[in-house]
């Protein structure tokens, strides 16, 4: 059968189905499922395994979706597979072809597939989105947004949505800030493809609808990236970066698609500042924040920048979870965002007030309360709730001194790879908390001289990262929302690199770097069961149910940026086995 927007928009209300990235429009990832609980959890056994086969075996992030007892789940390489979600069986396989020149900064990776109609999206590595037929697939469209060449690519799994005037909308960002690719927000209609309206997030470029020019982002002369002294805007403005390189939330109360906003381009503070000027007084926006955008028109109506002019590759991409709360005080009822940002900091906004405007851009207004959420953040002393803005504590690399080409290198945590990155935290209505995949480490950062060169990394700074404790990096936190109080901590010996999942079962579930899959009490801690994939895990997990059975299920096999990027963590991690397979666990038959 057909997936219909009824069916997306209530699939977190149900157990059987599993259709979107972040399991329902608010990215909770929390499902109703609760065979598998915390009393029987220890009984979990293996009931099928799937190898993605061939001899690509590295990086699988996604997460996967469930429909009508089939699973579609995307490899590393663009690769997508529809699975029997009760035996493992394939029903088909899809793996697109991708030419030689691709650039993804941080692993081969694909965070998952979207579903509506008769089709699965999913984004591929050569800056394409592709629509399968859900049943045979066979590709039914495919349309270039980006030039692979420059950096443009697609790692984040496409979302589905539907705005106010009926119409549902396919939603998807780019990634390369890397490569000062320039972030741009697209929705396109599902059946055909065709572009609808796309917005670029970096401030003054202008914005199309219908493939005309449209707005412009925020204010046309964009006075928050500084201009040379002949009056032109700088060269990093034209690459910008800011891309939403992971998955949206919506919220259909307000009309409101809510994304992450990746970094400015490029990470090298001083080229988005103005000469000898002090680089908190240019903001590059709109990066590095949590942007609200009307689902009707692509219009930019609420912005809330974490980290004003990042000189950290901070970034501001990962999930903004919807959730409602009752403020302890006066006992209303708060609409409220929450995000877990690579910077260090628990950020607690009004998405109301962001949805209406009001935050437009960085207005205090939002911002209900922040606390950092893992040891040891140098980079700022708090955030300041009036303002909104970090406390900053002297951490920007300095510039090379004269006839230098590398500036005193600082050390700064969280580093680049941040307190938590891409791996989507959980929010479970049972227990009032979040659960955050987070890391305790810092880097030596120093600043480098930089030009942008078409296809080459545009960074303009140089970086080792380090360890901050001897016996852990990961630590699996949960935290609660409204006081900020870290109510457990579970420490991992490898940086932790998957997504959590809760259930109506009291339990947390989640992958670690070392090829577990594990399962603890959401409310206490208490590690209740774990089993060994045989490759690390840096998945995101999902639930289901078939046939009065429950199902939990996610990839294995280590990649991402660690390896590549992590510095010490690199060497660290080199023991850990490659691998491409999905994993199926449930209990055994009565
Ligand atoms: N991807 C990972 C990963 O999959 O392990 C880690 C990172 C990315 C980062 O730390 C990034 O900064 C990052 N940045 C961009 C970007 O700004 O365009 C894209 C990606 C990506 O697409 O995977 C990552």
């Amino acid at each position: 059968t057909k997936v219909t927007w009824d069916d997306i928009a209530n699939a977190d209300q149900g157990t059987k189905q599993v259709l979107s990235y972040g399991l329902g429009l608010k990215a909770q990832r929390h499902s109703l499922a609760k065979r598998i609980n915390t009393k029987n959890v220890d009984q979990i056994v293996p009931a099928w395994t799937f190898s993605f086969g061939g001899e690509k075996q590295r990086g699988q992030e996604a997460q996967a979706l469930v429909h009508d007892g089939i699973i579609y789940v995307t490899a590393s390489y663009s690769r997508i597979y529809a699975l029997d979600a009760k035996t493992g069986r394939q029903l088909w396989a899809y793996e697109h072809r991708l030419p030689d020149d691709i650039r993804p900064c941080c692993d081969v990776v694909n965070r998952g597939p979207a579903i509506y109609g008769d089709k699965v999206y999913f984004g591929t590595l050569d800056a394409r989105i592709v629509a399968l037929n859900k049943n045979t697939g066979k590709v039914m469209w495919n349309e270039k947004f980006g030039d692979q060449k420059l950096g443009y690519t697609m790692t984040g799994a496409p979302f589905i949505i539907r705005e106010k005037g009926g119409r549902v909308l396919l939603i998807h960002g780019n990634s390369g800030d890397e490569f000062g690719a320039q972030g741009w927000l697209f929705a396109r209609d599902p059946d055909t493809g065709a572009e609808v309206w796309a917005r670029p997030l970096v401030e003054g470029h202008v914005g199309r609808t219908d493939g005309k020019p449209s707005t412009p982002t925020g204010d046309a002369n964009a006075p928050s990236w500084p201009r040379d002294k002949d009056g032109k805007l700088r060269e990093a403005w034209e690459h910008g970066g800011g891309a939403p390189w992971q998955t949206a939330s919506f919220d259909p109360d307000t009309n409101t698609i809510i994304i992450g906003a990746g970094n400015p381009a490029p990470w090298n503070t001083w080229e988005r500042t103005k000469e000898r000027d002090d680089p908190r007084n240019w903001d590059s926006l709109f990066t590095s924040g949590q942007a609200y955008v009307d689902a009707s028109t692509g219009e930019l109506k609420g912005f809330y920048q974490h980290t004003p002019n990042d000189a950290w590759d901070f970034s501001g991409n990962n999930s903004v979870v919807l959730f409602d709360y009752k403020d302890a005080k006066t006992g209303k009822l708060i609409k409220a965002s929450a995000h877990a940002d690579r910077n260090g900091f628990f950020y607690v906004t009004d998405r109301t007030k962001l949805a209406t405007g009001a935050g437009y851009p960085n207005k205090p207004t939002s911002l209900i309360n922040a606390w950092p959420f893992v040891d040891g953040i140098n980079w700022a002393k708090s955030i300041d709730l009036k303002t909104g803005r970090p406390v900053e504590n002297g951490k920007r690399p300095p510039l090379p001194e004269a006839g230098a080409d590398k500036g005193k290198a600082v050390f700064v945590s969280p580093p680049f790879l941040g307190g938590t990155n891409w791996m989507p935290m959980s929010y479970s209505p049972d227990t009032g908390l979040f659960y955050i995949p987070a890391n305790h480490w810092g880097m030596d950062y120093w600043t480098e001289q930089i030009h942008y060169k078409a296809g080459s990394a545009y960074l303009g700074q140089g970086f080792r990262i380090k360890r901050l404790y001897d016996d852990h990096i990961g630590t699996l936190r949960a935290i609660d929302p409204k006081t900020g109080k870290i109510v457990w901590e579970n420490k991992e010996k490898f940086p932790l690199w998957g997504g959590t999942l809760t259930t109506a079962g009291g339990l947390l579930i989640t992958g670690t770097s070392d090829g577990y899959v594990k399962a603890f009490d959401a409310k206490t801690g208490k590690e209740l069961w774990k089993y060994q994939t045989g490759s690390g895990v840096v998945s995101v997990p999902i639930t289901w149910e078939i046939d009065g059975e429950q199902y939990i299920g996610l990839s294995s096999g280590y990649g991402g940026a660690v390896p590549l990027w992590g510095g010490d963590m690199a060497e660290l991690t080199k023991q850990v086995t490659q691998g491409g397979s999905y994993w199926v666990f449930k209990l055994p038959k009565a």
